[in-house]
């Protein structure tokens, strides 16, 4: 749930509409309808989704511990003069990007049978590294059954262990009910590979975070790639911007990893004839077309039919060579990808997050979703109460100077209480 700062601050490097839309004015209520539009959406074709609340902002906590002091009034007025960029980072709702949110390894794919939830350390950019411990804290009562669920901290929060989560995470199965392949996509390895680096952007996930997060999550069968430096470089600062995949299915970007066709081929020896790669040619859809486009940010969902769909974003169709690929997609005899639906998430796409990024996929069992705590999960009315929710609180737009606004500390604090009773969550 995209939370009531939502702005656009320029902060996350590598990321190009980010740094585009720096300075514009935002529309922090649009954002959040959008974004429950899409849950709504999903859920009325059949995918359960549950919400995740937004983080309090601003980060008074943070502020304070960097020498900002006085009454809250005080410290946002002297941050805003002496540190403009600091108080965006403590004011950032990046935590709407819940891809980013942690990684999940479903029972099915642990050894001891319990799902395991990391959140990530998100240590590649300052704002996003505030969201781990509210994130733990969230996810330790949303997944607090000991019986079925096992939350761990963060990873150590150091460059070496550099973790973005899910947003970097492909899992891979025949069936969902069964085993799967964990496949994680790293941006660089510190103990190899030391060529193949990015020059121009950050890589944020680093190999020793994935292979620390499956050994932890105790993961029966798991993979790691490397993505492409070139794409890293052409503004895909993480995987799920140039590849996607469901179940038995993976759409990815011909320039998605490094070394591509040894990749293909060990994904194909670690699962089975049943896997289906559809590679995007880069002369069909060039790179910087799909990062423009975000197609490979797009949701690839299994309905409770077995139809296979994508929910892409509207930037997507309209850029004619991409809907016409995804025409001509939808409509071979041999694509898994029967049917694409364009959804609007305009306002976080404008910071670099499109409908894969505003979610986190855990694959539970009927008893394991009976065992999610809170209020979470969407139906009609969570859905009407949070509608009013944001009609109530949110600003209908929200500029950089705005963050000065000494009311805008108070709406959030009075939101997020009202949120608490909404979801039966501590959040506060
Ligand atoms: O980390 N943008 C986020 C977008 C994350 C998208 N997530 C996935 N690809 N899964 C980021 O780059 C921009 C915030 C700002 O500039 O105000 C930001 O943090």
């Amino acid at each position: 749930l995209i939370g009531p700062t939502h702005n656009y601050a320029g902060l996350a490097a590598g990321n190009l509409a980010s740094a585009h839309n720096k300075g514009a004015v935002a529309a922090p209520r649009a954002a959040a309808l959008q974004g429950l539009q899409k849950m709504k959406f999903l859920a009325d074709l059949g995918i359960p989704q549950a919400v995740v609340p937004p983080q309090p902002r601003p980060r008074f906590d943070v502020l304070r511990d960097l020498g900002f002091a006085g009454s809250d009034i005080e410290v946002i007025a002297v941050a805003h003069k002496n540190a403009p960029h600091l108080l965006a980072q403590c004011y950032s709702a990046s935590s709407m990007w819940t891809a980013n949110a942690g990684t999940f390894s479903p029972s099915l794919d642990t050894q001891d049978g319990k799902a395991h939830f990391t959140p990530s350390n998100l240590v590649s950019g300052f704002h996003r590294s505030l969201e781990a411990m509210q994130t733990h804290k969230v996810f330790a009562q949303i997944l607090a059954d000991e019986k079925y669920f096992t939350v761990h901290a963060p990873l150590p929060a150091q460059s070496e262990y550099a973790d973005e989560g899910a947003a970097n995470f492909i899992r891979l199965a025949p069936q969902h009910g069964t085993t799967g392949l964990e496949v994680m996509v790293y941006g660089k390895d510190d103990a190899a590979n030391a060529n193949a680096l990015p020059q121009r952007f950050p890589a944020r996930q680093t190999k020793a975070a994935c292979d620390a997060l499956f050994r932890r999550h105790g993961v029966k069968h798991h993979l790691t790639l490397q993505q492409n430096p070139a794409a890293i470089d052409a503004g895909v600062f993480h995987n799920d911007v140039v590849s996607v995949g469901n179940q038995h299915v993976l759409f990815a970007h011909e320039h998605a990893f490094l070394n591509q066709a040894d990749a293909f081929a060990a994904l194909q020896k670690n699962t089975g004839d049943w896997l289906q790669i559809i590679e995007v040619k880069d002369a069909d859809v060039p790179l910087s077309m799909a990062v423009k486009s975000y197609l490979f940010n797009s949701q690839l969902i299994t309905r409770p039919d077995g139809q296979v769909a994508l929910i892409a974003p509207t930037e997507s169709q309209e850029e004619n060579q991409v809907a016409d690929y995804l025409a001509r997609l939808t409509s071979s005899a041999h694509s898994p990808i029967k049917e694409v639906h364009y959804l609007n998430v305009r306002e976080s796409m404008r910071n670099g997050g499109g409908p894969a990024c505003l979610r986190l996929r855990l694959l539970l069992s009927a008893e394991q979703r009976a065992a999610l705590s809170g209020r979470v999960w969407l139906d009609d009315s969570l859905y009407k109460d949070l509608c009013a929710w944001v009609n109530f609180y949110y600003r209908e737009s929200l500029a950089p100077d705005d963050l000065a606004d000494p009311e805008l500390a108070k709406e959030n604090t009075s939101a997020m209480i009202a949120l608490e009773k909404i979801m039966n969550l501590s959040l506060l």
